[in-house]
């Protein structure tokens, strides 16, 4: 590969013809880019040339590239996995590159941001910089038993203990916010059949998802689409109407469709204008604080201001002409927000964080009950400082500090080429 001219200047765009350097045959018209480490993402040397999108000049480049001793093509993650090898981030930001290279909606992009600008990273090292330093004042009493240590030193280290359980208990019960909002919030249609339920998901997909009839028991599979709902993900899922069936594949549908509401973060319930009063107890038991009513088909018939189910508030709607759907979506869309909005603290956004502070959050209780008495022994102080020593390994693992090798594969097998 030759390209026309030196070396251009660091971090500068430099236009350059690309050509092949053992037959001279120019490739592209492209522009380089020149990142010396360790001010690069990898922290190594970096050349970027960036040539026009075409399959023939891509292929032509990358053929021409990986001929040349010692190239070959990137593994998925592999730029990331360097730069994380050098130092240039933990694996908190790593995994907030990934999410941002795969971040749909708005608020996914954000929460993803704040990860790799490092947000939650800091919020881990803290809490693991103050586990050290209580581990340090338990070891010096191991250290230096006759010496002229305060005496009330570990019951200032339980008080702190105590207050980071509160502290990491509070991180845990955050409903799974952050995991809610980087797989999307599962919302999903229910209610008797024919009532206009896959209507109602292709109308909010602006598709022909699922497949509408007059017939009672059209749907059978759970149909699936993907929302953007003011930059809220949300999984949306169309159901099999529930009844009684002797039609094996419908029953098998309304197994199927009762699974899903159990598993459901929200359920819109759907009625039918003209039988909202007398829908059977299978449907009533639906209803819960996770439910939102929509009585649709009020073309045909109209419903009273206000009208509620089973104490629900409910939407009255029709998919057909429109009417009452703004107002339902507004609504929906608060309840998304409910569930997966951001308050101030970054939240845990990946099972491998809850599991690592759950594993501290158990240490440091052990530590707390091994403590409890006034009269200490060497045993219980040192078996004390083990339990601490634990809860800080379990931190260190989160952001890449310990059992590095183990956690690698793990963190960028999902990563894309090129990254
Ligand atoms: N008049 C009127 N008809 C509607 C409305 N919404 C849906 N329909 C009609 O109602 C029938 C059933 O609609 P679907 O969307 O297939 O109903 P579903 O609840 O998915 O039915 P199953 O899959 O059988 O459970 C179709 O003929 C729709 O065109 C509405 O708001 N008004
Ligand atoms: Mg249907």
């Amino acid at each position: 590969m030759e390209v026309i001219g030196c070396i251009p200047p660091p971090r500068v765009a430099t236009r350059a013809s690309i050509r092949d350097p053992r037959s001279g045959e120019a490739l592209d018209e492209g522009l380089i880019f020149w990142f010396p480490g360790p001010f690069s993402y990898t922290g190594e040397d970096v050349a970027e040339l960036h040539v026009h999108g075409g399959l023939a000049v891509v292929d032509g480049v990358l053929g021409v590239l990986c001929g040349l001793d010692g190239v070959r093509p990137a593994d998925p993650g592999e730029f990331t996995r360097r730069g994380f090898l050098n130092g240039k981030m933990d694996l908190i930001q790593a995994e907030g590159i990934a999410d941002l290279i795969d971040a749909h909606t708005e608020m996914q992009r954000q929460q993803a941001l704040d990860q790799f600008g490092g947000r939650l990273s800091n919020v881990y090292e803290s809490w693991r910089q103050q586990l050290r330093d209580a581990l340090a004042h338990i070891e010096a009493v191991i250290d230096f038993p006759d010496e002229e240590l305060p005496g009330d030193l570990i019951s200032g280290v339980r008080s702190r203990v105590s207050e980071l359980v509160v502290e990491l208990e509070n991180h845990l019960a955050d409903e799974r916010r952050g995991e809610r909002l980087r797989d999307g919030v599962c919302v999903v249609i229910a209610g008797p059949p024919n009532v206009g339920k896959s209507s109602l998901l292709n109308v909010l997909a602006r598709r022909d998802a699922a497949i509408v009839s007059a017939r009672a028991g059209t749907t059978r599979d759970v149909v699936e689409v993907r929302l953007d709902l003011g930059g809220f993900p949300v999984i949306l899922a169309d159901t099999a109407g529930l009844r009684e069936s002797s039609d094996e594949i419908e029953a098998e549908g309304v197994r199927r469709a009762l699974l899903r509401v159990e598993e459901a973060d929200l359920r819109i319930v759907m009625v039918e204008a003209a039988q909202h009063f007398s829908v059977g107890t299978q449907i009533r038991d639906l209803l819960d604080d996770k439910s939102m009513v929509v009585i649709n088909k009020i073309d045909k018939q109209s419903v009273a201001e206000g009208t509620r189910l089973e104490g629900c508030e409910a939407w009255p709607m029709s998919v057909a002409t429109g009417e009452g759907l703004d107002s339902f979506l507004g609504a929906l869309e608060k309840r998304v927000e409910e569930r997966v909005g951001r308050g101030e603290a970054p939240v845990i956004t990946r099972t491998r964080h809850r599991i690592s502070v759950e594993e501290c959050v158990s240490c440091l209780k052990r530590f707390l009950s091994g403590t409890e008495t006034l009269k200490m022994t060497n045993v219980r102080i040192e078996l004390g400082a083990e339990d601490l020593r634990l809860a800080v390994r379990a931190l260190g693992r989160m952001v890449g500090k310990v059992d590095v090798e183990e956690l690698l594969d793990v963190v960028f097998r999902d990563f894309c080429i090129g990254k």
